[in-house]
């Protein structure tokens, strides 16, 4: 594998390549960090995943394996809200597992959807969870049960590699298609590039389907060092950017022309995570840094990773982000190695304009004549409760809908290409399991996020799907006395700062602290371009009741007709806008 490029100006103008040097992804002991020995001692992914998994001391698996099994799209966890009880009582954490498929744009058929839930039913808690990537978790799946989920997910025709590790993971797309021809040709690039970018190794088939060992694998893009961290793509189709666009690795946005697809604005360098306290870690919004045409798209996707897996930083790993290498390298000088990876230069970037980041609920009608319908999942968990039999619903509408099911960025449901003759059915049964399509909640509920975190989030500081709903509770009684109940305002919550519910793009983000303690960001814009900026630090509920108070008694009274509450903030000077990441912190 080459890395290091020295780039040179031709008397035209033109950008050469005129020498290689090192290969940087070699792994270096002195400088890399373990990860980088734990991938390069793993034979492309295999580790002793296998003998772990048989091993019938430990609910866990060795050491090594806990970060190899991300790459197959397992996270190790344990039930935080028993820990303590257990660490009493000298028993070992009762260690489980979360399994996330990658399904790209996340859309499943009914009758993978079924044999999805059966899995649930059978070997986790019983819950699907549907994730700010148009992914489903099965959480709670025990170590013995592992390898007939897993076998279960591929026998409905798709898989759980790359949905974690250090790879590009589930590539996410708008997927509302009120005009189908469009969408199609997108959810056509997007199963294109997830597939382009996926490892190449044997290893999963392997271990979780039996297959047969083969000596030894290639890895053509990424090679035997994978990246420096986890890569994000989502392509995004104007005027909506659910899917966040500017806030992964590699964004695409759909430019149309006269009604047909001729190609993408490229987005580069997006990301949420951050640590508390640690300026050197900051969210960053993409930059848009040109276009390309259809039959450049795979060759901008893989050379992007290809730069940043020759010069993303290998030894400290938070600040290993593609981000970072862009800061690190200068964006033109980012641009500059791109265009001499793949051999030509972007077109410079066409015009676009997004209206929101959220979704829209309810039945929508596309251009074929078939139906598509948003329902609101309260956090992506798909539960039956004793007001809501959502589980249960939803399984009884995938027997008799014969489209797809389709996972919204925002971690809500659509159910997607309905016959007109099915409408009638699906809403009875929506009644029938008090399943609700947006109607009865708040705008601003409608457009809120909370990321997993307790209880089986290893990393959470502080709550987050659990108390959102309380808060919005709390948030909507303020709403209503200024009269604003009915203006959305995103809300986005995390457990801690890694940025799960994409909360530095929230125009209210809350991020945990400690149990019960958040930071309070402010000033995200409507659209997903801008992020949000620090306001308070380390409150409690009340505490951010009553600094959102007089903010939203100013926005009723003194904004500026459509005006969205990200905007006024700064506008009236309550805080600073943030352009970029690195303005994030001054
Ligand atoms: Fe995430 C780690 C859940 C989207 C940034 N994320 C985790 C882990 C696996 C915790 C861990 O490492 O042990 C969480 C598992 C919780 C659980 O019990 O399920 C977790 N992340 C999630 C999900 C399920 C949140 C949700 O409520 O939907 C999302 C799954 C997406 C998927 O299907 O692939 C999820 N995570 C995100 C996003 C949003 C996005 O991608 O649009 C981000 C911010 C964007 C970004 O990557 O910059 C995000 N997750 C992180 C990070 C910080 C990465 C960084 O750059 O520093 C971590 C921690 C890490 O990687 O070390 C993390
Ligand atoms: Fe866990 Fe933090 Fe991600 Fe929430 S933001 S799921 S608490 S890692």
């Amino acid at each position: 594998m080459t890395s290091e490029i020295k780039i040179e100006q031709t008397k035209v103008g033109q950008t050469k390549v005129v020498q290689t040097i090192v290969d940087q992804t070699k792994y270096d002991p002195s400088k890399h960090s373990d990860v980088e020995r734990i991938k390069v001692e793993s034979d492309y992914l295999r580790g002793t995943i296998t003998p772990s998994l048989k091993n019938p001391i430990t609910g866990s698996v060795a050491d090594d394996d806990l970060m190899l099994i991300k790459f197959h799209g397992i996270y190790q966890q344990d039930d935080r809200d028993l820990r303590n009880e257990r660490r009493k009582q000298k028993l070992e954490p009762l260690y489980s597992f979360m399994i996330r498929a990658r399904i790209p744009g996340g859309v499943a058929t009914s009758e993978q959807y079924i044999q999805m839930a059966e899995l649930a039913t059978k070997y986790s808690s019983g819950s699907l969870r549907l994730t700010t990537r148009q992914a489903y978790q099965w959480h709670g799946v025990f170590k013995r049960n592992l390898k007939t989920t897993i076998a279960g997910i591929n026998k409905t025709m798709l898989d759980t590699i790359a949905a974690c590790g250090d790879v590009n993971r589930n590539v996410m797309s708008n997927p509302l298609p009120e005009t189908s021809k469009i969408h199609a040709e997108v959810f056509e690039w997007t199963r294109k590039i997830s597939e382009h970018l996926l490892p190449k190794t044997k290893a999963y088939h392997e271990v979780w389907l039996d297959g047969e060992k083969v000596e030894s694998s290639e890895e053509p893009i990424y090679g035997q060092t994978y990246l420096p961290r986890k890569f994000k793509t989502a392509i995004a189709i104007p005027p909506y950017n659910d899917v966040d666009v500017f806030a992964n690795d590699l964004g695409f946005i759909a430019i149309e022309e006269d009604g047909e697809l001729v190609g993408f604005n490229v987005v580069i360098g997006g990301g949420m995570g951050s640590s508390h306290g640690d300026e050197s870690t900051y969210p960053r919004v993409g930059n848009v840094i040109g276009f390309c045409n259809l039959d450049q798209v795979l060759a901008v996707s893989e050379n992007v990773v290809k730069v940043q897996r020759d010069f993303g930083n290998r030894e400290v790993r938070k600040l290993a982000r593609l981000k970072y290498t862009i800061d690190k390298l200068g964006i033109d000088g980012f641009v500059q190695k791109l265009h001499a990876y793949q051999g030509f230069e972007l077109e410079p970037a066409r015009e676009y304009s997004f209206i929101h980041n959220g979704d829209r609920y309810g039945w929508i009608e596309d251009e074929n004549g078939k139906w598509h319908l948003t329902l609101y999942i309260h956090s992506g968990r798909i539960i039956d409760t004793e007001e809501q039999k959502i589980f249960s619903g939803l399984l009884e509408i995938a027997k008799i809908h014969k489209g797809e099911f389709r996972i919204s960025p925002n971690q809500n449901m659509i159910i997607s290409n309905v016959e007109p003759k099915n409408k009638k059915k699906i809403d009875s049964l929506l009644k029938q399991h008090n399943i609700s399509i947006g109607e009865v909640e708040s705008p601003t509920r409608l457009n809120s996020i909370a990321c997993v975190a307790f209880p089986t989030c290893s990393l959470a500081m502080a709550e987050a799907e659990r108390y959102l709903p309380s808060f919005i509770d709390k948030l909507e009684v303020l709403l209503d006395k200024y009269s604003i109940k009915e203006l959305p305002i995103n809300v986005r919550m995390t457990g801690c700062p890694n940025g799960c519910g994409r909360p530095f793009l929230g125009e209210i983000g809350m991020v945990g602290k400690a149990p019960g303690k958040y930071n309070l960001y402010l000033g995200a814009s409507h659209t997903g371009h801008r992020l949000n900026k620090l306001y308070r630090e380390n409150i409690n509920e009340q505490q951010i009741l009553e600094e959102l108070e007089p903010l939203l008694k100013d926005y009723a009274e003194s904004r500026d007709g459509q005006e969205r509450f990200g905007d006024f903030v700064i506008r009236q000077g309550h805080i600073k806008a943030v352009e970029n990441g690195l303005d994030f912190h001054s």
